[in-house]
């Protein structure tokens, strides 16, 4: 991808910032954050932050204007904060999100959005395809799964360039913060030596994909003959957050417990990704497993 006008929303946080890393370099880059959970610091020096807010009209028409392609990233990624707060979540999550489509309409730019496996909620058959029925459980997956919808609709309906990315479960350096994720979390237990809190049995499991494989969904959607479609981004394999556990401590050397909670009230069961649509259409071949993954990210830090 080179020469390209860009608009990375939430470019300062966990998978905006490295999709910046991977663009600013041969693209003209723009950053559309409010640095409410992104970092300044991860700014790439080649591209411009617009600071403001996706909610805010005035900003999202500075953001867009002149641009060609759009990530959108920005996000509030959080089951837990969509239950406790559905309509203020869906005002970012949907909202500012549909907003961003009108503006990607009006500068016929394409536009890659960030959906999520949550818009399946507790998954009818594993692993999951994407033709497998939705029924998010959350606020989050409800908005995630209408955003998906819109995405569609505004390529079936308008023409428009566009794709919906569903992330599965994350990782990687940058992911931070009160609501990051099970494995930044357990990381960070396991270098305090603090217990490391498996809420629930441990049996449940996750795709846990890397944040550097995202990025690279995310580049190929951008120049795929292939829109107006959503594709799981995940690596097709589960793991149980047990195991997690377990590898965490290993990879630590850490002498953290692994102690066990209260199940998170509606969490899902299992989740795990059909990937075999991303790659016949995208090309996309996942290239970091978990271990590597991990010992990756024990190591930098
Ligand atoms: C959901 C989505 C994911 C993404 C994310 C955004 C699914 C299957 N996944 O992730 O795609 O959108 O939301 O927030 O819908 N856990 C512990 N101990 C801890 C922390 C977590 O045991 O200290 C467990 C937790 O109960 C859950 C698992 O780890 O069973 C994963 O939790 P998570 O918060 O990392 O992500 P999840 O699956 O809710």
């Amino acid at each position: 991808l080179t020469d390209r006008t860009v608009l990375v929303t939430g470019g300062l946080g966990f998978v905006g910032s490295h999709l910046v890393d991977a663009l600013a370099p041969e693209n003209d880059v723009r950053v559309l954050d409010n640095c409410s959970t992104g970092d300044r610091a991860y700014l790439h020096d080649e591209a411009t932050l617009i600071e403001g807010d996706i909610r805010e009209s005035a900003d999202l028409r500075r953001a867009t204007e002149g641009v060609d392609l759009i990530f959108h990233q920005a996000a509030v990624v959080s089951v837990e904060r969509s239950v406790d707060a559905p309509y203020e979540t869906n005002r970012t999550n949907l909202e500012a999100s549909l907003e961003l489509l009108e503006r990607a309409r009006e500068e016929d730019a394409r536009i890659v959005v960030a959906s999520s496996a949550a818009v399946y909620g507790h998954p009818s058959e594993l692993p999951v395809e994407e033709t497998t029925p939705t029924e998010p459980t959350s606020p989050y997956g409800v908005q995630k799964l209408a955003l998906d919808q819109y995405t569609r609709l505004y390529h079936d309906l308008y023409g428009l360039e566009t794709v919906a990315l569903r992330y599965f479960n994350i990782y990687g350096p940058r992911q931070q913060g009160p609501y990051s994720g099970v494995i930044s979390t357990f990381l960070e237990q396991a270098r305090a030596g603090e217990p490391i809190t498996i809420e629930g049995d441990g049996e449940q499991t996750r795709d846990f994909v890397h944040v550097e494989d995202v990025v690279r969904a995310n580049v190929l959607a951008a120049t795929t003959d292939h829109v107006g479609e959503a594709f799981n981004v995940g690596t097709g394999d589960r793991t149980s957050i047990e195991e997690l556990a377990e590898v965490t401590r290993e990879a630590t050397d850490s002498s953290s417990p692994i102690t066990h909670q209260e199940p998170r009230p509606g969490d899902i069961r299992h989740s795990g990704a059909d990937i075999s649509k991303a790659r016949r259409l995208l090309g996309f071949e996942p290239r970091m497993g978990l271990e590597t993954g991990l010992e990756k990210l024990v190591a930098r830090q």
